[in-house]
Order: C-alpha cells, then structure tokens, then sequence
C-alpha cells in the first residue's frame, strides 16, 4: 500500500480524498494556489505546497508543478479528483513516467474510453447498445450523408473529443447536417485541439442514466448500479439519484452488466462513469465514459455501502477488488443535490466572497461533503460548486422527505446559493413523480421567467390606470 499521496485538486474532492486515506492510514499532501491559501481542506492534509498563483493555467494545471511538489514531498501516488488534469492521458503518462502511480486508469485506457469514436467501436464490438450512426470519424461529408439518410433525421454531430455538451450540433434535414458538420468541427479545433466529429440519431426526449463501475489491475470489473442525472441546466448537473426512478429491473441489468463488461474488455482499472441516454421505452444507448471519480459518486457510496475512493486507492496500489458482483446489493435511495454558489435569480452568477453564516443540516441518512464553513471565502477563480448534500433513505418517498428538512435547516449566506432552487425543486410534480426528462429543470425556469415578466407587465398597466 502507498505511504503518502498527493492530491492534485481542491475544495471537497481534496477533502474527500484525505478522508479516504485517513482510513487507509496513508498519508496526504495538498497542493494549492495562492487563492487557496489557508483554505479549509489543507489543514486536513499532513503537508501541503504551494504551487503558483490562483488561475488554474498557473497552477492546478501545471504538470510540471505537481510532478515536483510529488518529488520534495516523496509521495508514491496522485489522485487527481475530478475536472483539471483527471482525464489528462498525458498527466497519466507523466506520472507513471515520473515514477508515481496515477490514481486512475492507465493513459492507453484513459485515452481508448476519452476518445468517443474509439469507445463507441470497442462498445459495440463487446454488445454496450450505442445510437446508430457512422462507425468512424467523419472523413467524407457525402458519406455522412449517406448514413444520415439511412437511419433518419433529426441526427446529431458530436465531437470525438467532446464533453458537456461542447461541439454538439443538431440537424434536422441535409442542409444543417453540412453545416452542422463543418461549425462542430470548427468548434472542435478550437476547443480541444481535435476536430474529428462522428454522427449518430438524434433522441429527443431522453433521460439521463449513468452506470458506476470498477476495476483492477487483474482483469476484474464490477458496477455499482446507476445514477440518474437528468436534473440538469446547460449541461451542469444540479440533482443526481440513485437508482434511476422507474426502472425495469431487468433492463437495468442488462445495461448495467453490459456497463461493466466494456470496462473488462477496456482492460481498465478505477473508477469509470459510463453514460447512457433512455427513451421513452426504456431502451439505452450509450454517450460516452468518463474515466475519473465523478462529483455525483456518493449517491452511489450511499446505496451500496462501498467507499468508492478508498475502493480506487486500492486497486491502483495493486490490490483486487474487495467485492463481487454478487456481493454489491443496493439499499434504499439516495440523492444529492449540488449546493454551487451562484445567484439562481440573476441568471445563475457566480458568487464569490466571504460565507458569514453557514448552520448545516442534520439526522438520520443524511451527508453533507463540503469544504465550505463559517468564515470561509469563496475564492473567484474555480468552480462555483461549495458542496454537496446528499441524503439516503429506505425509498425514494423518504429520502424527498428527509431532503426537503434537510433543505430547510440548511442556512448560507450572504452569498447566494442554489438552496432555494433545490427546496423549489423538490415540490416540482415531475420531480416528485420521477417523470422527468433531461430538460424539465430548464422548463420549469423559463415558465418562471414567462411568469415574473408577465407580473411586470401586469403592474406597469396597474400603475398607469
Ligand atoms: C445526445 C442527445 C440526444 N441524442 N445524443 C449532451 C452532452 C453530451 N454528453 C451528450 N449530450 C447529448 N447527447 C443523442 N444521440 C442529447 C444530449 C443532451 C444531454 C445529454 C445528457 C444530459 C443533458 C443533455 C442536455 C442536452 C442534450
């Protein structure tokens, strides 16, 4: 087992994975930037070092920063949370290279499963359902033409090296899919440096399902069940769940057996997300996989009773999987609702500056992972994210419930939080119904906005009569 890791993150993920490795009685090292300084997760860490000024680019993005804080400090591994470099395949390969283990997949799996061109094939040659579409990247517009006639339109351009959302077009007849194609490719090359694109049908009203799975260095994967995220607003996860609401129990299976053999066949170790759209009949078509621990894994840490992130640790320190498959059993519901300081009524603006009041809520079944306290300021430069509560019960009726005072005790201020927004969810029909689909959150703010504007004109007339 390791003596000592470095956490190549912040804020709660940092904290979590101190935590984590407390209870493995490994030591941790906390690398910061000068925003971060004498933030309230580095006095958790047993050394910390500071590695450069507070936009990210200067320092929880320099490889070459924290490959040196992991030198002087003589840590045996890096656990690089989530955003920044975690799915770094060269980050992966500078790590190993530098003679520290990479909490993570290996940089030829990471980069086989980050490519979605690559993955897509490797999932329909192991049978993981995926939309039809072309087989690889686009090379001939006319021949992606040709795909799109056959499985019909409305279709969707994605980028090969895409993610939350960026690169995506939608095209409804031939004309859009030309354009579409060349502004996905364009969008591509600027933002990631890669303009392959692929296309696939397009699905309408979906909802959003993702499978937790796990592996070692042995060969060895398992799933955790899944997760539903479709509570959702441009592509930034506000709820997640755990299991999905409404599910066929045997559907679930076969996708989520599925899940986990792409990981086997991937021959990856860690924790991955594979993610899958759901239809109206419950049939599953996988998006893409994302090769790090995710901000939504407690939910299912909640209903399986499995520490992901020790689980993690573990397998890339060499040993296999604690569990089987048939030992994982899921227990009860559970939800996390995503505290992120931001001004819901002004448009979702970010927040920053000092938390004076911060009273955290409490009782049975409920967590609460955060790095934020009274006294703590917000920093500007990083995800507006503060914390998560998650809350589990026998069923999904009491884990609402439990949420709902949960939410209420649960007091932040001045600055603006999602808070409010959550407790407005929580009595949203749809919501409590579990009949939601990807874009109810969005719907449900624009009727609020339809309804605010049309107060506004309503008192302007009574005002002038
Ligand atoms: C789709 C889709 C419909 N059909 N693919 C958005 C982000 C990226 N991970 C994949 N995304 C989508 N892919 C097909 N074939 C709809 C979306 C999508 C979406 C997916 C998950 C959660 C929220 C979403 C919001 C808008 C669109």
């Amino acid at each position: 087992m390791f003596k000592r890791i470095l956490i190549a993150n912040r804020g709660e993920i940092a904290l979590r994975v101190i935590r984590a490795a407390k209870t493995l009685g490994i030591e941790t090292v906390c690398v910061y930037s000068t925003a971060d300084a004498g933030a309230p997760w580095i006095e958790h860490a047993d050394q910390s070092v500071c590695i450069g000024p507070g936009p990210s680019p200067q320092s929880y993005l320099r490889i070459d920063r924290i490959i040196a804080a992991a030198e002087v400090t003589h840590a045996d591994a890096i656990h690089p949370g989530y955003g920044f470099l975690s799915e770094n395949a060269h980050f992966a390969e500078v790590c190993r290279d530098s003679g520290f283990e990479f909490i993570g997949p290996s940089p030829e799996a990471m980069a086989l499963l980050g490519d979605k061109v690559s993955c897509k094939k490797m999932a329909r040659k192991v049978g993981t359902p995926v939309f039809p579409g072309t087989e690889e990247a686009i090379e001939d517009i006319e021949e992606a033409v040709k795909v799109a006639d056959e499985i019909g339109y409305p279709v969707i351009v994605k980028a090969a090296a895409g993610g939350g959302g960026r690169g995506m077009r939608v095209a409804r007849d031939v004309d859009q899919l030309r354009t579409g194609i060349e502004s996905a490719r364009q969008e591509a090359l600027a933002a990631f440096g890669n303009g392959s694109v692929y296309i696939e049908k397009f699905l309408e009203h979906a909802r959003h399902f993702e499978v937790q799975t796990i592996g070692d260095k042995h060969g060895n994967a398992v799933h955790l069940y899944e997760r539903d995220c479709s509570s959702q607003r441009r592509h930034q996860k506000l709820i997640e769940e755990a299991p999905s609401p409404g599910v066929d129990p045997v559907k679930r299976r076969q996708v989520c057996e599925s899940a986990a053999e792409l990981i086997r066949s991937a021959k990856y170790s860690g924790a991955a997300t594979v993610e899958f759209l759901m239809d109206a009949k419950q049939n599953f078509y996988m998006l893409e996989v994302n090769t790090r621990v995710q901000v939504e894994h407690p939910v299912t840490e909640m209903i399986t009773g499995i520490d992901i992130v020790r689980e993690m640790i573990c397998v890339s320190a060499g040993q296999p999987l604690s569990m089987k498959q048939e030992d994982i059993k899921v227990n009860g519901h559970a939800i996390e609702c995503r505290i992120n300081a931001e001004d819901p009524d002004r448009g979702f603006m970010p927040q920053a500056g000092l938390i004076e009041t911060f009273v955290a809520p409490g009782g049975p079944g409920v967590r609460l992972d955060t790095h934020a306290r009274p006294g703590y300021r917000i920093p500007p430069n990083y995800d507006s994210m503060i914390g998560k509560l998650i809350v589990h019960g026998p069923d999904r009726k009491t884990a609402i419930a439990r949420l709902k005072v949960a939410l209420d005790e649960f007091k932040i201020g001045p600055v603006r939080t999602t808070i409010p927004l959550h407790r407005r969810l929580m009595e949203n029909a749809d919501f409590a119904n579990g009949t939601f689909d990807i874009h109810y959150v969005e719907r449900l703010l624009k009727a609020d906005e339809t309804a605010k504007s049309e107060a506004a004109a309503r008192s302007a007339k009574d005002t002038k009569a």
